[in-house]
C-alpha cells in the first residue's frame, strides 16, 4: 500500500531534438506536444527538463532564487563545463553580482535616455524606407529593412567605429547558437569564433568608443564607481552580443506578420496606417507571436517540485518562451497575430529580474521603421517563398520577399 502511495508518477518524456533542423524549421508541433504532455517534461536526448506551458515558464522566470542563471542560460552547465567566453555579467549572473551592471545598463538603455535618439531614428527610418522604395515595389524585407535598419542606427548609438561592423551579425548569430548543444550550427560558426571575438572585445575598450554613445556612458558609470573598470568592457560586450540579431529578427517577425496577415486579415495593416501609435503594440504582439528568442535554460538550485514531479538540484531546465507565448491556457486564439489583443504579459522579453533590458531600444527601432513604412505603403504582401534562418536560440528569417503598393505621400 505504501508503495503505491509514495511512488512518484512517471515523468512524461520526449525524445525530440529541439535544436534539430526539423524543429527549427517549424517548432510549433513540438511546442504543442510538450505543453500537452504535462507541466514538466524530460527531454531524453539531452537529459534536461522542459517547461512549455505559460504558467511554469513564467513561474521559473520570476523565481531567480530557485532557477539560477549563473550556471549559464544555455545547455552547457558552468558548474562542470568551461564557458566558451567569460560569462556575461548580466545574462549569466544572479544577484548580487548581477545587480550593479543591470542598474547601469537599464539607465543607459532606459526610456528617458532614448528620448535624445528618437527624432534621429525616426528620420533615419524614413530615409531608409525612401531609399528602399526608390528601388522598386519588390524587395527582401529581411536584408532591405530588418537588417539594414538596426545596422544603421544601433552601432552608431553604441559608438563603435565603422570598420568591422559586418562582424556584428555573425558574432551574435554564433553567440545565440552557443546556448544550444554543440551541433552542426555551432560547428559552422566555430572557424570564425576567435577572429570575431577578438574584434568584438577590441570594440569594448574605452578609447575605441565615441565619447557620447551607450559605450561611453557605461565607461562613465565606472568613473562614478557604479561598476568597476574591469566590468565596463564586459557590459559593452553584452550590447554588441545582444543588440543587433535580436532586433533584426524581431523586425523580421513583425514585417512577416503584416505581410501574411494581409491575406487573412488585410485590415491589420490598414489599422496601423490609420493609427500609427499601434506600432508598439504591433511589435509586442509580433514578439509574442513569433518569439524571436525561443528558449533559454535555467538551473535548479534545489529540488524543485513541479506538480507531482521534482526537478533535482543542479539540473538544467529548458524554458520554451515561444510555446508559453502560444499556450491556449493563457491566450485566446494564440496562433493569430491580432492587433486588438493585449499582448502584455508575454514572455518573449522574459520576465522578472532578467527581463530584457534592451526592450525599449527594440520598441523604438520597431516604432520608427513601422511608422515610416506605414506612411508610404498601403499594402504589403509576400512576393515569393520565404526562407527560415536556423539558429539554436533564435526564430529567424533568412528571406522574406515582399511586394508593396505605394500609397499617398
Ligand atoms: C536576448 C545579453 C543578452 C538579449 C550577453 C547577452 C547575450 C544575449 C542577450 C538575449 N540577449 N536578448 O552576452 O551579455
Amino acid at each position: 500500500m505504501t508503495a503505491t502511495l509514495n511512488s512518484t508518477p512517471t515523468l512524461p518524456a520526449n525524445d525530440a531534438d529541439p535544436f534539430g533542423a526539423e524543429v527549427l524549421e517549424d517548432p510549433l508541433p513540438l511546442h504543442a506536444a510538450l505543453r500537452e504532455a504535462g507541466p514538466v517534461v524530460h527531454l531524453t536526448r539531452y537529459d534536461v527538463y522542459a517547461f512549455a506551458r505559460y504558467e511554469q515558464v513564467h513561474a521559473a522566470l520570476v523565481d531567480w532564487q530557485g532557477f539560477q542563471s549563473a550556471a549559464g542560460v544555455g545547455l552547457s552547465n558552468f558548474r562542470y563545463e568551461e564557458p566558451w567566453r567569460p560569462p556575461s555579467l548580466l545574462l549569466e549572473a544572479d544577484p548580487p553580482r548581477h545587480d550593479a551592471p543591470r542598474r547601469v545598463l537599464s539607465r543607459v538603455l532606459g526610456p528617458r535616455a532614448l528620448r535624445r535618439l528618437r527624432e534621429g531614428w525616426l528620420a533615419d527610418a524614413e530615409e531608409l524606407v525612401e531609399q528602399v522604395l526608390g528601388g522598386g515595389e519588390e524587395f527582401d524585407a529581411v536584408s532591405a529593412l530588418a537588417q539594414a535598419f538596426p545596422l544603421r542606427v544601433f552601432p552608431d548609438a553604441v559608438g563603435i567605429p565603422q570598420e568591422g561592423r559586418e562582424n556584428l551579425l555573425p558574432y551574435g548569430d554564433h553567440a545565440f547558437n552557443a546556448f544550444g548543444p554543440s551541433n552542426d550550427l555551432v560547428a559552422e560558426g566555430a572557424p570564425r569564433v576567435a577572429e570575431l571575438s577578438a574584434w568584438v572585445d577590441a570594440q569594448c575598450a574605452r578609447d575605441v568608443l565615441t565619447d557620447d554613445g551607450f559605450g561611453a556612458q557605461i565607461w562613465a558609470a565606472s568613473d562614478r564607481g557604479d561598476i568597476t573598470p574591469e566590468q565596463a568592457p564586459l557590459v559593452v560586450r553584452s550590447l554588441l552580443t545582444a543588440g543587433v540579431d535580436t532586433t533584426v529578427h524581431g523586425l523580421s517577425a513583425v514585417l512577416y506578420a503584416f505581410a501574411t496577415a494581409a491575406a487573412a486579415h488585410p485590415q491589420q495593416w490598414d489599422r496601423l496606417r490609420e493609427q500609427p501609435s499601434l506600432a508598439r503594440v504591433a511589435f509586442d504582439e509580433a514578439v509574442r507571436w513569433e518569439s524571436p528568442v525561443q528558449t533559454f535554460f535555467r538551473t535548479a538550485t534545489c529540488d524543485v517540485r513541479v506538480g507531482e514531479h521534482v526537478v533535482p538540484e543542479g539540473r538544467k531546465i529548458l524554458m520554451f518562451l515561444g510555446a508559453a507565448n502560444r499556450d491556449p491556457r493563457r491566450w485566446a486564439d494564440p496562433d493569430s497575430f491580432d492587433l486588438s489583443r493585449d499582448p502584455s504579459g508575454h514572455v518573449g522579453f522574459g520576465m522578472g529580474i532578467h527581463q530584457c533590458v534592451g526592450q525599449h531600444v527594440a520598441r523604438l527601432e520597431a516604432e520608427a521603421l513601422l511608422t515610416a513604412l506605414a506612411r508610404r505603403v498601403d499594402r504589403i504582401e509576400l512576393a515569393g517563398p520565404t526562407r527560415r534562418h536556423h539558429n539554436n536560440t533564435l526564430r529567424a528569417w533568412e528571406s522574406i520577399p515582399v511586394r508593396v503598393r505605394l500609397g499617398r505621400r
